[in-house]
């Protein structure tokens, strides 16, 4: 064979594999899926605990015996899932790891609270049901990437809209009803002191600020438990804690004409800055990347707290879902075209409560997101709602209790040595009245998660963890 022969036959078979590779490649791509999940609520909502038992739940998925409503492994097509390389450079990783040792090990636990914004991303390998699709390839992959952040940063979004003045004479206006006047006491009288035409130095703007963002704290501490509290990165900083973007605090327009490095222009255009580099670059870096979004609340939190807090939460889940009401709303049209096609509400830790008041939990829930879940509706954004548990801590037991059959929980409550057994109350189906709130009947505990049986490699009981996943994944696992 002359060398120019040889040249050509190699170029040939070459040319030949290299096609077959592409189209491999290419039948591959078509098959291949990606969808950006977030998962948001407030603080303690569940957050870290739903997304380590959702990954658990995949992971672990291929016995099939944990996951029933999820078609795919229903359905024998489920051919397992991976945790993959983290996806973006410059985004913290979900420490999964750490999680999971610290719910299954020896002396299980709930990890511990977790800051700011982090993702994970896993490979979820299946069969596709279709003729067409399984002929040309017997295996697809959905590369999920999942995304946790704070829902308190969701609550700046009305900021962009407010300028500093307006702002400051809102919040000056909150804080002369319910907890905020006794908790903002201190902060106010620091304020005072100042005058917004006196030259800004840090050292003073630090001070007050700390004042405030006590203030703040104070507000969402144990005791008092609201929710609505702006602005969210003084609460939850994230990578900004101490900056100057975030060392302001609202102020009274001192009069007259402010001038250059006055207080109040320092603080002004701080507060500017922060709706411009951090509100705004959120929504266009972060939000606008979301597929799909699931939302966390903690209704029995909010029913223990007695309506300040139960009222309060519910006006922070509205400005929460104030972010989904795209109709509405021309700030997202100015920022971006957003794309969730799917929003999932979800009522978290059902296993605080006996079986028997899931359905009301999810009522509850219902009514309180009614208004958003319309208009996102509307927008043609399939929503649904759920009770669920991520991580199942308690059992309901039955019993007779002076002639009536009334269901308890039993398990162990955070930090005790020794089960309990209580009934902690009913959850009512609609937003509470206040002879409701008179009884002071709402006493929902904290419990300790159970020992996993085979560690790490066991199974996490859940509740309806695979309603959820089937409504989030199902339709992309096809
Ligand atoms: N019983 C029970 N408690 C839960 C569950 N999920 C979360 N919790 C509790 O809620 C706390 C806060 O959960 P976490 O996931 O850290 O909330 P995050 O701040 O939203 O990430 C945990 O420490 C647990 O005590 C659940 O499914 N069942
Ligand atoms: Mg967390």
């Amino acid at each position: 064979m002359s060398t120019l022969q040889k040249m050509s036959h190699f170029s040939f078979t070459d040319l030949l594999s290299e096609s077959r590779k592409a189209l491999n490649d290419l039948t591959h791509l078509a098959m291949d899926r990606r969808i950006r999940l977030a998962v948001t609520g407030l603080n303690q909502s569940g957050k870290t605990a739903f997304i380590t038992s959702l990954i658990h739940q995949l992971l672990h998925g291929l016995g099939g015996a944990n996951l029933p409503f999820f078609s795919v492994v229903a359905e024998n097509r489920f051919l397992g899932a991976k945790t993959m390389l983290q996806p973006n450079m410059e985004i913290p990783a979900f420490r999964y790891d750490q999680f999971i040792a610290t719910l299954t090990g020896n002396k299980p636990d709930f990890p511990r609270a977790t800051d700011g914004l982090s993702e994970i991303r896993l490979a979820i390998r299946f069969q596709p049901s279709g003729m067409i699709a399984k002929q040309i390839s017997p295996a697809a992959t959905l590369y999920l990437d999942i995304v946790d952040y704070p829902g308190e940063w969701l609550l700046d979004l009305p900021l962009l809209d407010l300028s500093f003045k307006a702002w400051s004479d809102q919040l000056f206006a909150f804080c002369q009803e319910g907890p905020r006047e006794r908790l903002s006491a201190a902060w106010l009288s620091a304020l005072g002191e100042l005058d917004g035409n006196g030259a800004a130095d840090e050292e003073t703007m630090r001070l007050v600020s700390q004042h405030f963002t006590r203030f703040l704290q104070d507000c969402r501490d144990q005791k008092t438990g609201l929710s609505y509290l702006q602005p969210g990165r003084f609460l939850i900083p994230g990578e900004l804690k101490d900056a100057p973007l975030l060392t302001f605090c609202p102020m009274a327009h001192p009069g007259g004409v402010v001038g250059e490095g006055s207080f109040y222009e320092v603080m002004e255009k701080r507060f500017e800055s922060y709706k411009d580099r951090v509100v705004r670059k959120f929504y266009q870096d972060h939000f606008s990347q979301f597929d799909r979004q699931i939302v966390l609340v903690d209704l029995q939190k909010a029913l223990n707290h007695g309506p300040n807090s139960f009222n309060d939460m519910q006006n922070a889940l509205q400005g929460i879902l104030n972010s989904f009401s795209y109709g509405h709303s021309n700030l997202f049209t100015r920022l971006f075209q957003p794309k969730i096609d799917k929003l999932l509400f979800v009522a978290t830790k059902a296993d605080h409560v006996a079986a028997n008041q899931h359905p009301n939990l999810e009522r509850l829930l219902n009514r309180m997101v009614v208004r958003p879940a319309n208009e996102a509706i509307f927008q043609g954004v399939e929503v649904k709602t759920l009770a669920l548990s991520s991580v199942v801590c308690t059992q309901t037991v039955v019993r007779d209790h002076h002639g009536r059959r009334l269901s308890f929980v039993k398990g162990r409550p955070k930090g005790r040595d020794k089960e309990v057994m209580l009934f902690p109350g009913e959850i009512p189906e609609s937003l509470p009245s206040s002879s409701d709130w008179e009884e002071s009947r709402f006493n929902f505990l904290d419990f300790q998660p159970p020992t996993i049986v085979g560690g790490r490699s066991g199974q996490i009981p859940h509740l309806r963890m695979d309603q959820a996943i089937e409504f989030l994944l199902g339709d992309k696992v096809l």
